[in-house]
This record gives C-alpha cells, sequence and structure tokens, in this order.
C-alpha cells in the first residue's frame, strides 16, 4: 500500500486535506474534506505541476499524459487529471471519496510531486457546450490547491 497526502491552501479561507492511497497497480482511492467553499460543485482535478510561485495559477493546465479532451472521470476520452466534482454542503464543506484508475502513485504517470486544485464552479465535465469545455469543464477560477503531492509512505518501503 503506497500513500500519499496534499494539503489545500489558499488566500480565500478555503482548506482541505487530500489523502491518496493505492494497492499494487490498483486504482488509487482519493478521500478529503475541503471547507470554506460555496455550497453546491466545484470541479476537482490534478494539474501536472506542484508549483504555486503564482499561486494556484502556476500548476498548469490538467494533468494530461496522454494528449486527450477534458472530460468526466467514467469517459474513455478524458484528461488523466479529470477528477469530476465534489460537493459542498450548505455549511461549504465537501467531504468525499474518489477511486480512480489514471492517477497511480508511482510509475511514469505518478502524480507525486503535482497538484490538486478545487475551482470556484461546477466542472462541465466536457458536455457544456461552452468554448472552455473541452479543455476546462469551464470550471472557473483556482480556489485553492496542494502543492505538491507527497509520499507518506517510507521510501525505502517502496524501493525494497
Ligand atoms: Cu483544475
Ligand atoms: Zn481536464
Amino acid at each position: 500500500m503506497v500513500k500519499a497526502v496534499a494539503v489545500l491552501g489558499s488566500g480565500e479561507g478555503v482548506k482541505g486535506t487530500i489523502s491518496f492511497t493505492q494497492q499494487g497497480d490498483g486504482p488509487t482511492t482519493v478521500s478529503g474534506s475541503i471547507s470554506g467553499l460555496k455550497p453546491g460543485l466545484h470541479g476537482f482535478h490534478v494539474h501536472p505541476l506542484g508549483d504555486t510561485t503564482n499561486g494556484c495559477m502556476s500548476t498548469g493546465p490538467h494533468f494530461n499524459p496522454a494528449g486527450k479532451e477534458h472530460g468526466a472521470p467514467d469517459d474513455e476520452n478524458r484528461h488523466a487529471g479529470d477528477l469530476g466534482n465534489v460537493t459542498a454542503g450548505e455549511d461549504g464543506t465537501a467531504t468525499f471519496t474518489v477511486v480512480d484508475n489514471q492517477i497511480p502513485l508511482t510509475g511514469v504517470n505518478s502524480i507525486i510531486g503535482r497538484a490538486v486544485v478545487v475551482h470556484a464552479d461546477p466542472d462541465d465535465l466536457g458536455k457544456g457546450g461552452h468554448e472552455l469545455s473541452k479543455s476546462t469543464g469551464n470550471a472557473g477560477g483556482r480556489v485553492a490547491c496542494g502543492n505538491h503531492i507527497s509520499f507518506i509512505t517510507p521510501l525505502l518501503f517502496l524501493l525494497g
């Protein structure tokens, strides 16, 4: 079992902790809680760069090693980083668990060192007909990001 974590922060009062676990070559389970959101759906993605020099903007576009279009998590044609939406309740907190096959913690397409981003608006999953639907899901601003996704499994264990 390999484990990783990302801590989300922003200047806008949005914060949270996201944990990642993967068993062997199986899917990665992402679970977390994010507070300070407006109620409703918020796009949730892995972006490729663990760089917040210019805030969440410097994390790059969506993690997309296969060169595909933006889509829903269960679409064939999707960015690897497309994790869909998280839903914040009336208290502004989203608590969620997502299981996904395209965000491994090891290997060439590992998401370690990359960033997780939560957006201001709903991700239309590529189906909104907006000019941004096929690239970003038209999910609006980046309200918080966690750079960067870090192993919490001892590296000696991974090598051994
Ligand atoms: Cu994003
Ligand atoms: Zn995408």
